[in-house]
């Protein structure tokens, strides 16, 4: 492995067994997706066998489930919190952790390189705290500019949504799978269109809201005034708390 890929990994598990240390017996989790996550996964499995820890957590993805149980972290779904028995206003999970791609300086957020962006945008708005998990690289001045914004649509809906995108400033891409023979389906059974911002995006927040409202569209990848909490691992093994 190449030392700038060694750095990053050394830097993403420092992030990951940074937020595994955050939790306490007893909570509910949010359990992300993404590679920083899973180093917080294994480190969860390790304090369940070894501590007894007593946990359980809400997969954001079908990837995240299955770590999840490999590493032996309980799980649940959303039927289990028993939300029809718990006051709207207070929170049904203690802590939610998960990756980004981008941060802003106002820990506004960029996500959805793993097309899961709506459920972890549901798990993570049940949380008291939403901790995000990162490596220096993500870190950007403006959401866009290193990154396109993932916006989920309804197959039939494509043409509509990203003319409608257009207007909005971005240039949208297609998702493509792998091997280039079709689109990326998510675990909706839906498509990504990737929108490009040349520049990045200026105002973040009112741009949420806008692709929010247009017909066809599940859900996108901004994820505006959720984060509580930032954990950048570093590559020589230490962790700067935002
Ligand atoms: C998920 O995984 C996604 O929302 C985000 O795109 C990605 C981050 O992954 P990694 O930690 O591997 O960079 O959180």
């Amino acid at each position: 492995m190449d030392n700038a890929k060694t750095d990053a990994n050394a830097a993403k598990r420092a992030a990951g067994e940074a937020a595994a240390a955050l939790v306490e017996s007893g909570m509910r989790l949010g359990l992300g997706t993404g590679s920083t996550t899973a180093y917080a996964i294994e480190a969860l499995g390790r304090r369940v066998r070894e501590e007894g820890l007593d946990i359980a957590g809400v997969p954001t993805s079908f990837a995240a489930e299955r770590l999840a149980r490999q590493h032996g972290v309980p799980l649940l779904s959303l039927d289990d919190l028993g939300l029809d028995t718990i006051a709207p206003e207070a929170h049904a999970l203690d802590l939610a952790m998960d990756g980004a791609d981008e941060v802003s300086p106002s820990f506004d957020l960029t996500k959805g390189r793993g097309a899961a962006q709506v459920r972890e945008k549901v798990v993570a708005a049940l949380a008291a705290r939403f901790v995000v998990l990162i490596d220096p690289s993500k870190d950007v001045d403006r959401l866009g500019s290193r990154m396109p914004i993932p916006v989920e649509v309804l197959p039939m809906a494509e043409p509509a949504v990203s003319r409608s995108l257009r207007g909005l400033g971005a240039e949208p891409t297609l998702r493509m799978g792998q091997s280039k023979d079709g689109p990326v389906v998510t675990d909706q059974g839906l498509w990504v269109l990737d929108a490009h911002f040349a520049d990045g995006i200026a105002d973040p927040e009112p741009l949420a809201t806008a692709i929010d409202g247009l017909p066809g569209v599940l859900g996108h990848g901004l994820f505006i005034g959720m984060t509580s909490d930032v954990l950048v691992g570093l590559p020589d093994g230490s962790v700067e708390h935002r």
